[in-house]
């Protein structure tokens, strides 16, 4: 007779052993509910996506950006839905940009960064100063030229951008949700 266990190599019984013995303990200590970011909140551009973007932040946190592209300039525009508001950001990205520009002016920081580099803010300060739920997004056309499109920024001064490229990023899935608290 054999034993399942036996034809299983030394090393990885002994991970599966630690993984049955691990479970429990961290079944234990799992909640469904993530403690909120006190901040900084790093947030990381890929195309077309953000990552390590929290669940829970702290009012007054900060966030940043860095932007993991080769090519493609990003922003994260963080906007502050209205208390009433109950669609998803996953719903309200599907809207027609007509009906989504009406909340822009509920923004309450952008940050953009070149491929590779770092944020920085051009408008508010990166902090997140009132609590309520956030959409976090990025409407920067497909394919624009990174300094042709930071001197269209520079010169629209907080206007939205007059440059050349295709669908804006968030098309392509650059959204995210997030609750401060
Ligand atoms: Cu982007």
């Amino acid at each position: 007779m054999i034993h399942i266990t036996d034809s299983i190599p030394l090393g990885r019984r002994a991970l599966i052993t630690t993984a049955l013995f691990l479970s429990p303990v961290l079944g234990a200590c799992g909640s469904d509910e993530p403690d909120a970011v006190a901040g900084p909140i790093d947030v990381t551009a890929i195309d077309y996506s953000f990552v390590d973007v929290p669940t829970k932040a702290q009012a007054g946190a900060t966030l940043t950006l860095q932007n993991d592209s080769e090519k493609e300039v990003h922003e994260v525009v963080a906007i502050r839905l209205p208390d009433d508001e109950e669609r998803s950001v996953e719903e309200l990205v599907q809207l027609p940009p007509d009906q989504l520009a009406a909340f822009f002016p509920l923004v309450e920081t952008v940050l953009v960064a070149p491929p590779g580099e770092a944020g920085f803010a051009v408008e508010g300060t990166g902090v997140l100063a009132t609590p309520g739920r956030y959409a976090l997004i990025c409407v920067i056309p497909t394919g624009a030229d990174p300094q042709e499109y930071l001197t269209a920024a520079a010169a629209a001064e907080g206007g939205p951008p007059d440059v050349a490229g295709g669908p804006p990023h968030i098309v392509e899935g650059m959204f995210a949700e997030l609750v401060v608290e």
